[in-house]
């Protein structure tokens, strides 16, 4: 019974002051242990009762004294840990505030583009930066030696590779892999080897798109378009559509954007007062034909949008330049990833 009594008090004592009294409750001077043997009438025992009596008395205070002493160094460890704790650590000291980090514009371009379009049924897909000279030119009507290899500056790798100078470079790849009909698009990153200016990188983004099926015309073109534009900017804007000319597309065209910093008379950005952003055109039969697809049954449309500069147009950032310049202060203007 003692020894329950003891063990309970022990088990809620959780410092030295406190198992202090408990030692001296039990075996003090006046302690209930120490008691035993003074309240006890031996009179009326044997001597061999008086013997067991003893031993038993004996054993008692060996368990009580052992199980005080645990307890003390348990507490004690408990106790030097937490005087450790507070020596180290100033817990008057205010916290740290965490920086959350950006994500970068294009980023964000590209995730509400990407939502755009699956919207609209296009799948989206990833697509490799370095591509084979094939698939960059010859596959999409550009043979050796056709001047439009001249438009684009390329970064020549060797065995016949190339850092991709245009998203184009992934139309008969997913037109062999996915076949008709299909509704795609994938926005990467894509090189040239030329000068750069407030508009123009060796290093930007792009986004294409395919749509191949049957009838498949230019006013399936315009219609995404005019989606993909007024759901991005959230209000009308003012654009421009005029013929121009991609090996890869037949008819052609430009769609320009009218310039949103000097609403069209002309700046640094822009130049002329526009910004050209979605170069587009139903695809050639000869891409189609590359693709295994039958031209005269199926046609589509293609476009190549200048993911940079929607961004730049998106934000009002009036110079390309400072996506690449890994300049925190930049990225620090956008949203927190939360
Ligand atoms: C092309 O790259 C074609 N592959 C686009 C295309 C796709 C046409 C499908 C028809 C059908 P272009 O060279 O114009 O076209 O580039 C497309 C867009 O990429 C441009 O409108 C522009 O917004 C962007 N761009 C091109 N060069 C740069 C550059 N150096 N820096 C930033 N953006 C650029």
């Amino acid at each position: 019974m003692t020894k329950q009594l003891l063990l309970a008090d022990l088990e809620t004592a959780a410092t030295m002051e406190s198992i202090e009294q408990i030692r001296i409750k039990y075996l003090g001077r006046k302690g209930l242990i120490t008691n035993l043997a003074k309240e006890t009438d031996f009179s009326k025992f044997s001597q061999e009762e008086k013997k067991s009596f003893g031993q038993k008395l004996n054993e008692l205070k060996i368990f009580a004294t052992e199980q005080i002493e645990k307890a003390f160094e348990r507490v004690k460890d408990l106790e030097s840990g937490a005087v450790k704790m507070v020596r180290l650590v100033d817990l008057t000291v205010p916290g740290s505030v965490r920086s959350l980090g950006s994500m970068h514009p294009i980023t964000m371009v590209q995730l509400e583009l990407e939502q755009i379009f699956e919207g609209m049924g296009f799948a989206v897909l990833d697509s490799p930066e370095i591509e084979t000279e094939f698939n960059n030119f010859e596959a999409i009507n550009i043979p050796k030696d056709h001047p439009a290899r001249d438009m684009q500056d390329t970064f020549w790798l060797k065995n016949d590779l190339v850092l991709r100078t245009h998203t184009s470079a992934n139309q008969v790849r997913t037109l062999l892999r996915f076949g008709v009909p299909v509704r795609a698009i994938f926005p990467g990153r894509c090189f040239r080897y030329e000068s750069i200016d407030p508009s123009h990188e060796n290093t930007f983004y792009q986004s294409e798109g395919l749509m191949v099926d049957e009838n498949v015309s230019v006013a399936n073109l315009i219609g995404v378009m005019k989606t993909l534009l007024s759901e991005i900017f959230r209000r009308d804007v003012k654009v421009r559509l005029r013929p121009g000319f991609f090996p890869f597309v037949e008819p052609g065209f430009e769609l320009d954007l009218n310039c949103m910093f000097c609403g069209g008379v002309g700046c640094s950005t822009c130049g002329d007062g526009w910004i050209e952003l979605i170069p587009c055109g139903l695809v050639h039969p000869s891409v189609l034909e590359f693709g295994g697809i039958d031209p005269k049954r199926y046609s589509g449309f293609a476009f190549g949008l200048g993911l940079t500069r929607l961004a730049m147009m998106r934000f009002g950032i009036r110079d390309i330049r400072h996506f690449n310049s890994g300049d925190v202060r930049f990225y620090e203007q956008f949203a927190p990833i939360l």
